[in-house]
Parts: C-alpha cells; sequence; structure tokens
C-alpha cells in the first residue's frame, strides 16, 4: 500500500484549545503523525511518498473560494492585528448563530473567525494553511493513485478533515480530505463512490457537502450526537436530501457501547455498501474508537483494527483511508497500522 505522507503537517501546532472555561493543551498534535509514521517504518508497509502539489482549483471543487481565500489569509490578518498575536493561536469568539446573517462576509477578522468556523477548539496558528493545504495534496493524490490502478492508498495528514465543511472549520479541521478524495475520483471517471467514516465523532462536514447527492453515499458509525461532538448532525433519521435521498446512512451508537455493537454497525454498513455499487470506497479512519483514547467512549481493543481492515479488504474495492482522529498517541501507530495490515493481508 502506498502512503501520502508531507513532514509539513508539523507547520500545524496548536498551543491551546478552549475546553470548559479554561485553555487546555491541544489533544490533535504534530506528535499523533509521528506514532503512525514510526509504526509504519517498523512494519515495513509499503512506500511512503511525498505528494505533488494540486491547484487551488481541486480545492474550489468542495469548498468555496471565499472560505479558501480566508483560509489561506488569515495567520498574516491575525498578526496585523496586533504584532503580540505572532505568539497565540487565533481562536473564535462569536459567531452567526440562528437569526443573524451569513450572507455578508463582515470586514472584522474576529467576525470572520466566526462566519467560518462551528467551535472554540480548533485553533487557527502561523503553519495551519500549510498543512491543511499538503494534507490535501495527499488526499487528491491517493485518489488519484488508486484511479491508476492501486488497490490501496493511506493518507497520512494532519490536521484531520471530516469535521469541515464546504465553508467552515472546526472539531480541529480546515479542509475536508475525505470530500476531496472522493470528488477528485468522480472528476476522473468514477461514477460512484462510497465514504465510509469510522471516526469516533459523527463526520457532519462530509455529510453536509454530499447530502443532496446521489453519487457519494456517505456511511458514519459514531458516538450518539445527544451526548457527544459535533452535537448538532449524526442522528439515525438524517438520510439525504433531493436527488441524494437514501445516500446518507448514520449508525450512532451510545457512550460505552461493546466492540460487538460497534462490529454489528460495521457489518450493517458494509451490507448497504455491498448494494450502492461504488467504484471506490474512501475510509475515514479515526482510530479514536480505542478504548484508550482520552476524548472517547467506545470499547474496541487494537487487536479488533486487524478485523476492521480485513473486513473492508473483502468489499473488494479500491480504498483509500484517510486519517482522522485518534488522540492515544502511544497506541495510535499499532491501531492506525492494523487496519492496513488488515486490508493487506
Ligand atoms: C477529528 C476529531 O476527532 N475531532 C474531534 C473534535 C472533538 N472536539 C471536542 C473535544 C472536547 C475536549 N474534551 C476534553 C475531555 C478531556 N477529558
Ligand atoms: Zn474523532
Amino acid at each position: 500500500m502506498l502512503t501520502f505522507y508531507n513532514e509539513l503537517h508539523a507547520q500545524h501546532r496548536g498551543r491551546h484549545e478552549f475546553f470548559r472555561g479554561a485553555l487546555v493543551p491541544c489533544f490533535e498534535k504534530p506528535e499523533r503523525a509521528d506514532s503512525v509514521l514510526a509504526e509504519l517504518g517498523r512494519r515495513g508497509l509499503g512506500r511512503i511518498v511525498t505528494p505533488q502539489g494540486v491547484p487551488l482549483m481541486s480545492l474550489e471543487r468542495i469548498h468555496t473560494p471565499r472560505y479558501l481565500h480566508f483560509l489561506r489569509t488569515a495567520w498574516s490578518e491575525w498578526i496585523a492585528l496586533d504584532p503580540a498575536n505572532a505568539g497565540r493561536d487565533a481562536l473564535p469568539s462569536v459567531w452567526p448563530v440562528r437569526s443573524l446573517r451569513h450572507d455578508i462576509e463582515p470586514d472584522n477578522f474576529t467576525a470572520r473567525m466566526g462566519l467560518y468556523s462551528m467551535d472554540s477548539g480548533t485553533p487557527l496558528t502561523a503553519g495551519t494553511w500549510t498543512a491543511a493545504k499538503t494534507g490535501a495534496d495527499c488526499a487528491v493524490n491517493a485518489a488519484h493513485a488508486l484511479r491508476l490502478g492501486e488497490r490501496g492508498a493511506f493518507v497520512l495528514s494532519r490536521p484531520p478533515g471530516h469535521h469541515a465543511g464546504k465553508d467552515f472549520f472546526g472539531g480541529y479541521c480546515f479542509l475536508n480530505n475525505a470530500a476531496l478524495a472522493a470528488q477528485h475520483m468522480l472528476d476522473d471517471g468514477a461514477r460512484k463512490v462510497a465514504i465510509l467514516d469510522i471516526d469516533y465523532h459523527h463526520g457532519n462536514g462530509t455529510q453536509s457537502i454530499f447530502y443532496d447527492r446521489s453519487d457519494v453515499l456517505f456511511i458514519s458509525i459514531h458516538a450518539d450526537p445527544r451526548s457527544d461532538y459535533p452535537f448538532y448532525l449524526g442522528h439515525a433519521d438524517e438520510r439525504g436530501e433531493g436527488a441524494g435521498h437514501g445516500f446518507n446512512m448514520n449508525l450512532p451508537l451510545a457512550q460505552g457501547s461493546s466492540a460487538h455493537a460497534w462490529f454489528a454497525a460495521l457489518e450493517t454498513a458494509c451490507i448497504r455498501l455491498g448494494s450502492f455499487g461504488a467504484d471506490a470506497l474512501v475510509v475515514s479512519l479515526g482510530v479514536d474508537t480505542f478504548a484508550g483514547d482520552p476524548l472517547s467512549h467506545f470499547a474496541l481493543q487494537s487487536a479488533d483494527y486487524l478485523k476492521i481492515g480485513a473486513r473492508l479488504a473483502y468489499l473488494n474495492l479500491p480504498t483509500a483511508f484517510i486519517f482522522e482522529g485518534g488522540y492515544a498517541v502511544k497506541e495510535l501507530g499499532v491501531n492506525v497500522v492494523n487496519v492496513l495490515e488488515g486490508f493487506e493481508t
């Protein structure tokens, strides 16, 4: 399996996220990718490739030009407000909720941070654009490799992507790598692409991007949004709208669900994937379903990730694995690489 990786991911290095009235150290940190890279090396699982840069036009297939412009220029605007900001992360503090307007982009930088975000847990830093862009490059390159005949590809990038919508960041995500990979394959001639999101958190960004489309099936297994981030999307009754009706499937599970319950949901997902008839599969691979994850409340053990990979291989589709969440840094490498090894063998 080819792994697409760019060391510039480390340019995104948030100091703090806002949590219960305090700034706490970021969970989403460069050491996460280091853990996976080290384990890939130990197991010798295929080549590691630095991606070619893709044109901004590829990102505009998913994200709005206005949002991309904001992300590219945000850091320089932030430090222009006050030179001392160079030593601080940018976090939003005001949002246009119901009854407020979204159609006029304010001049004020803080107001634009709120317009283009969904939470205060996702710091924007000096290297955020560089890291997010090179991560998106990895995703598009991996999609291209599948179109050229590879059976599997792994996108080892950060920040993650599945919470980011067409014009907003949040949940540690800025550019939706899974959506970019799926769209690239469609633009390159695939007729139908499925996205299976197995991160602990619902992939609200990916769902919202494809909600009215029938050429992309989105399926997500995640913690019930009544109790867990992103809270406001991910319920079982969200099935898609218009032409997309029937092409969105949410499989929420209660906090504390067993590995057995999780694998039953995976089986439901695989049956729908089989009937869809996709030309390719994108997996949003979060391993925050691990029993030892500091943010989450599922019960998967390291050996379970081998079983996931094996089950997905049985679907017999060209598959791109996109790294999403997972915060138990020490075990992260083993858990992620177990999925890839289970897929390969
Ligand atoms: C990609 C991904 O997994 N994003 C997850 C975003 C979750 N954001 C909310 C985190 C809340 C932090 N809770 C700290 C609990 C410490 N016990
Ligand atoms: Zn997650």
